[in-house]
């Protein structure tokens, strides 16, 4: 179907006939990506049925990865790039009268996730698929994936997300793989031949319906399954409750992906859905273990399950459920089983991000998963015990039930044999404070592994221009090996080679343009240093350092009609969780400045700012290749690693950032004078938390251009939004500063004037810029999952890989 252009139109224009009933000069892009999907799909079916099946026949060891995220964007040319018939496809299509691209651009995104964490997972899957490693998805498909966010005035509005209205042709429904899921009831207990025997009864059961989506590697025939559940009323309805509501409450445990990514509200269902997800993987891994093995008594030796954050932690205790309940196994042997096969990675060191579900909701929605994890943390605490005879103080701090809580970090360290961080940094912050007592009790178990982004979504696939220059100065090898990015640094200084890559983002940042003007009817300037932000709004990352440095620009240029600066576009993008009124409270006021600034006849010329609405995976491909300046500003210590900052770099746009996540290995790898550094670091932060001794408003008098731009939140310098601001302007003096904006705001604006002074000078720039771009590729994933299957997991790729 895709061996020769001819032979791929022939297929396509019949099909597009068979499968939409109309003629084709009538079909249109929807229609197109329709057909090309299944056309994909039907070309790959059969090595996905060939890798599930030569997994079976080696016996070999399989990862299966639980997320309550995956945040995978479009998948069409993705897929079609893997399969590397992407050039022949466009200009197929293009001989037919078809834009590739518009077809792309039909796909709705698949938005399951909400940021870095679930982008990593989607990275991940790629990268198992690519270096044939048997690594197979669980998570959940939601009918609304993150909202989609309009501005109206400058304020967010949320509306829901619908990504599957005109179905997915990526997946394939398996209802005979359903797994049933019980909620609510009773334990009841008995003694058989000398055994108590657990049964869970008066149950609520809900069935976990499987979606299998493909998830093709690169360049190999290995086909993985992303495997997403959706909740639907089992077969038999609860006797005492009313029908519909039961229904109601069934489909709206897979209806919404939770939109935060830091604090848990709408508890009860939210511990729901983790539950779901647990037990829905649970059931059909150990079903086709049992299948092929007869039992669960080897089941770590062949499978790996990693959980990703502690949102599927349930895996633990449901693990030890099957082999306890359905299997009359010992507690040790089962515990054995158990904890060999799980390994847990930690996202972030935030305190209020940590999952504690209250016992009260706990114990009656999963009664029997509930006296596991009691059992876990009796057993546990006696080892404690034994260990550290009369410290209650430690015993108290670890427990993984205490205070009316179950503690999901605990669980996940306790019942794990690999517990890993996402940067160095991030990891011995781990294990030298957030987890240092645990790192003191099982200092083994802790390793590092930092993250990475898949090279070919976001640099082969986005930025294809700069692929091809790429390609051309050193070969094509550093497709498959990204390390090989590192023989462009040869070329760093080569002035031809510059002016190619100058060329290439200048392309580039005039399409951003283009695209700009069209979603916000604003002009940019193309010569002018695109300045970018994108990334969830949250406090810790500090836009509010960006805005308030950006507005102490246009008081400059307002007050001295003889400055001249270099001209800038800044650009945002981000969402704000629905109930985080600080975060929005600061889109709302990126958005009044960008009316200032915009606005203004005086600074215009060198001054825009532009807010893109509704950032996502396919915007974000837009964007990060026409940027010149990454923004990686999160107070040190806060960014567990970052993943953004990776794609800017592999991009060739040059890091202004903190010592934070990583970014202190990008500084690491590029050196300091290839980056722009500022701010306090990471010990500097926690020292002062420790210690205190900040004293925020001593910032806000010492430096007038402090105290000017913190003033104009609420000085009636933006007209029309009262005192929407006073808040923002509360947390920076009356709640101290807690994310040291006012601390780093001068090294802030030095680094800028550093920024300017570089691109100023081109043959710096462009060389910083390609020296980025050469050390680029150890933050490819294919490095990290590498590392995880090699160092956790214990698996050996195999499959054969053909050329493209
Ligand atoms: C995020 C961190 C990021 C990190 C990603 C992926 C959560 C809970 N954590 O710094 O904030 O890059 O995870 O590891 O979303």
């Amino acid at each position: 179907m895709f061996a020769d252009k001819e032979t791929f139109q022939r297929a396509f224009v019949t099909r597009v006939e068979a499968l939409c009933g109309k003629p084709f000069a009538e079909s249109t892009a929807r229609d197109h990506y329709h057909v090309l999907g299944h056309m994909v799909r039907e070309h790959i079916s059969r090595h996905w049925i060939a890798t599930n099946e030569r997994c079976r026949a080696e016996r070999r060891k399989q990862v299966y990865y639980l997320s309550i995220e995956f945040l995978l964007g479009r998948l069409l040319g993705s897929n079609l790039l893997n399969l590397g018939v992407r050039p022949m496809v466009e200009e197929g299509l293009r001989e037919l009268g078809i834009r590739l691209e518009d077809v792309e651009e039909s796909e709705a995104d698949a938005g399951l996730g909400n940021g870095g964490l679930g982008r990593l997972a989607a990275c991940f899957l790629d990268s198992l698929a690519t270096l044939n490693l048997p690594g197979h998805g669980h998570g959940i498909r939601y009918k609304h994936g993150l909202f989609d966010q309009k501005i109206v005035d400058g304020y967010q509005v949320e509306l829901p997300e619908q990504w599957l209205r005109n179905g997915n042709v990526w997946e394939i429904r398996k209802e005979e793989l359903a797994v049933e899921v019980r909620f609510w009831g009773r334990v009841e207990v008995s003694e058989q031949n000398g055994r108590l025997v657990f049964r869970h009864v008066d149950s609520e059961n809900v069935m976990a319906v499987p979606y299998d989506m493909p998830v093709i590697g690169f360049g190999t025939n290995t086909v993985n399954t992303l495997r997403l559940w959706s909740a639907e009323p089992a077969k038999t309805f609860p006797l005492h409750k009313d029908v519909m509501k039961y229904k109601r409450e069934t489909e709206a445990i897979s209806e919404f992906l939770y939109p935060d990514d830091t604090h848990d509200e709408g508890k009860l269902l939210r511990l729901k859905q983790q539950y779901f997800l647990a037990a829905a993987s649970l059931g059909s891994i150990t079903r086709a273990h049992r299948r092929q093995h007869g039992s669960l008594r080897r089941l770590h030796e062949y499978v790996a399950i990693h959980i990703n954050d502690t949102h599927p932690a349930l895996a633990i205790p449901e693990l030890m459920r099957i082999l306890l309940d359905e299997e009359g196994m010992s507690w040790e042997e089962a515990w054995h089983i158990t904890t060999h096969t799980i390994a847990y990675t930690n996202h972030t060191t935030l305190a209020e991000a940590l999952e504690k579900w209250p016992i009260r909701l706990f114990q009656p929605l999963l009664p029997r998963i509930y006296m596991i994890v009691e059992e876990i943390n009796e057993r546990f605490c006696r080892e404690l015990w034994e260990r550290y005879p009369g410290d209650w103080r430690r015993i108290e701090q670890m427990a993984i039930v205490a205070h009316g809580m179950v503690k999901m970090a605990h669980l996940a360290v306790v019942a794990s044999h690999s517990v890993n961080g996402v940067a160095k940094l991030h990891t011995d912050i781990l294990k030298q404070r957030e987890m240092r007592l645990f790192y003191e009790w099982a200092p083994h178990k802790f390793n590092n592994k930092t993250n990475g982004v898949t090279h070919r979504r976001w640099l082969l696939k986005a930025n294809p221009e700069l692929s091809a220059l790429i390609t051309e100065t050193i070969g094509p090898r550093w497709i498959r090996e990204p390390e090989a990015l590192i023989e462009l640094k040869s070329y760093a200084s080569d002035p031809a080679f510059q002016q190619a890559l100058a060329a290439v983002k200048q392309q580039r940042k005039a399409r951003l343009a283009a695209r700009i003007y069209e979603k916000t009817g604003i002009r940019v300037d193309e010569s002018s240093i695109f300045d970018v932000q994108v990334k969830r709004l949250h406090a810790y990352k500090r836009q509010l350092l960006n805005v308030l440095h950006i507005m102490h620009l246009y008081n400059r240029l307002k007050e001295d009609p003889y400055v001249s600066i270099h001209p800038r576009t800044f650009i945002f993008g981000a969402k704000a969780s629905p109930g985080y009124y600080y975060a929005k409270r600061i889109i709302k006021l990126i958005h009044s400045v960008a009316d200032q600034v915009n606005n203004d006849k005086r600074t215009n010329e060198q001054l825009k700012v532009i807010f893109l609405e509704n950032y996502r995976v396919s915007l974000a491909e837009e964007i990060i290749p026409a940027a010149d300046v990454s923004e990686q500003i999160s107070t040190a210590s806060k960014e567990a690693s970052g993943t953004g900052n990776m794609k800017f770099m592999m991009n060739g746009a040059v890091t202004l950032g903190t010592l934070d996540g990583a970014n202190v290995e990008i500084a690491e790898a590029v050196g300091e004078d290839n980056m722009f550094l500022f701010g306090l670091t990471a010990d500097e932060v926690l020292r002062y938390y420790e210690h205190g001794g900040y004293r925020a408003h001593e910032y806000y008098h010492h430096d007038k251009r402090i105290k000017q731009v913190v003033d104009q939140l609420i000085n009636g310098f933006f007209p029309d939004v009262g005192d929407y601001f006073e808040p923002i302007y509360d947390s920076l003096l009356a709640q101290n500063d807690e994310y040291f904006v006012l601390r780093d705001f001068a090294a802030y604006a030095e680094a800028h004037e550093r920024v300017e002074a570089a691109y100023r000078d081109p043959a710096r720039w462009w060389r910083m810029s390609a020296v980025n771009i050469a050390h680029s590729g150890r933050f490819a994933s294919d490095r990290t999952v590498a590392e995880y299957a090699a160092e956790i997991w214990g698996l050996l790729p195999s499959g054969e890989r053909f050329s493209t």
